[in-house]
């Protein structure tokens, strides 16, 4: 009877608050899917393709995360049906202040109640409390050093100003 957990996200882009959740998520359970999902309510920066390589890259760099991680994208339908469908009784979250309670709880209850999917909540490690994607494309940007908040292979594709081109 394995344990099965979704860590979903818009990873646009990964920060290291996100490998962290995914770090702490990948020693709780057997296997990991780490889900990008397009969220209607925020303009992107990136296009999906390449959050899923962008997350490859620093998952597969990490030397702390080892196990099952399956990394996937998901654009049809509700979430909850993406785990009933890969087995996962479990969704993975982290909370870094009110505002994010405030947005994550009446979701948890209805992905509860729609599929009997429960929503586990991580808190942040003080060292990466602040990090949001937001804020990386923000310095991004402007053309500020993203490299304390970000996977050395973000921060590699961001220096190179590849965002550009893709
Ligand atoms: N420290 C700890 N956790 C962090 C940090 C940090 N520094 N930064 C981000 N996180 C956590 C977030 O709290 C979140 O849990 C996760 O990492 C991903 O964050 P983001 O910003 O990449 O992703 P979001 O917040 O845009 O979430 C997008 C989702 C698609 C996951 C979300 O909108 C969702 O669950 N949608 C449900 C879609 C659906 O099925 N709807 C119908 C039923 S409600």
């Amino acid at each position: 009877n394995s344990r099965i957990a979704v860590v979903p996200g818009s990873f646009d882009p990964p920060t290291l608050g996100h490998i962290d959740v995914i770090r702490r998520a990948a020693r709780l359970y057997d296997e990991l899917h780490v889900l990008v999902v397009h969220n209607p309510d925020k303009e992107a920066m990136l296009p999906i393709a390449q959050r899923l390589a962008l997350l490859e890259q620093s998952i597969a760099e990490d030397e702390e995360i080892d196990g099952d991680v399956v990394i996937a994208s998901w654009s049809m339908g509700l979430l909850v049906d993406y785990a009933t469908d890969v087995g996962a009784g479990v969704l993975v979250k982290g909370i870094r202040s009110q505002i994010d309670v405030a947005y994550e709880t009446p979701m948890a209850i209805v992905n509860r109640h729609l599929a009997h999917v429960e929503t586990v909540f991580l808190l942040p490690d003080p060292a990466h409390a602040l990090v949001s994607s937001s804020l990386v494309r923000q310095v991004a940007a402007l053309g500020g050093d993203v490299s304390p908040y970000v996977p050395a292979a973000v921060a590699r594709f961001l220096d190179t100003g590849a965002r550009d081109v893709v």
